[in-house]
């Protein structure tokens, strides 16, 4: 057994809707667990090249999870589910329905060319480490240090829903 950080966002369609299903959709898979969902929080688009505040704004939040499945199992599965909700993968770092991004699983540090872990930018990312020191206070960033420490540092604008 695992456990794992998953990353949910989504900024186009009925928000809140998707979300709530995409979690369902998880829980009810086999080999995977629900432990704790995040409070949502409302964020703008982070692009390319910066902020953008004219793009839809997104409700951000995490999921943990116990699971059976090895990190790629679960990347799939995340992606079949992102599928299944309507999202397309056209401009990187574009609008989307749904984004389920995996962002840690028991610490383990890899890079290969279907994943990277931890997720690389989750530690600049403020509407990934607010929700995840939610739920969990004590949670470390394998190789960049505590989450209440990396959540201090970062500068984007996160409002709990
Ligand atoms: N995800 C992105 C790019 N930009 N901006 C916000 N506010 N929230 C996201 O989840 C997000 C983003 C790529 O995964
Ligand atoms: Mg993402
Ligand atoms: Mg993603």
């Amino acid at each position: 057994m695992s456990r794992a950080v998953i990353a949910f966002g989504a900024n186009l369609g009925d928000r809140e809707a998707t979300i709530a299903a995409a979690t369902r959709e998880l829980a009810d898979s086999p080999g995977i667990r629900l432990v704790a969902v995040s409070p949502v929080y409302e964020t703008p688009a982070v692009k390319l090249d910066g902020v953008d505040r004219r793009a839809p704004r997104y409700l951000n939040g995490v999921l943990v999870v116990e699971t059976d499945l090895d990190p790629h199992a679960l990347l799939e599965l995340l992606h079949r589910v992102e599928h299944a909700h309507g999202r397309t993968r056209d401009e990187r770092w574009g609008d989307r329905t749904l984004d389920l991004d995996l962002i840690d699983v028991d610490g383990v540090q890899l890079v290969d060319e279907r994943l990277e872990l931890p997720h690389p930018r989750a530690w600049q990312r403020a509407f990934v480490l607010q929700p995840w020191l939610d739920v969990e206070p004590d949670a470390e960033l394998a190789g960049r240090g505590r989450v209440a420490d990396l959540r201090a540092a970062a500068t984007d604008e996160v409002v709990r829903r």
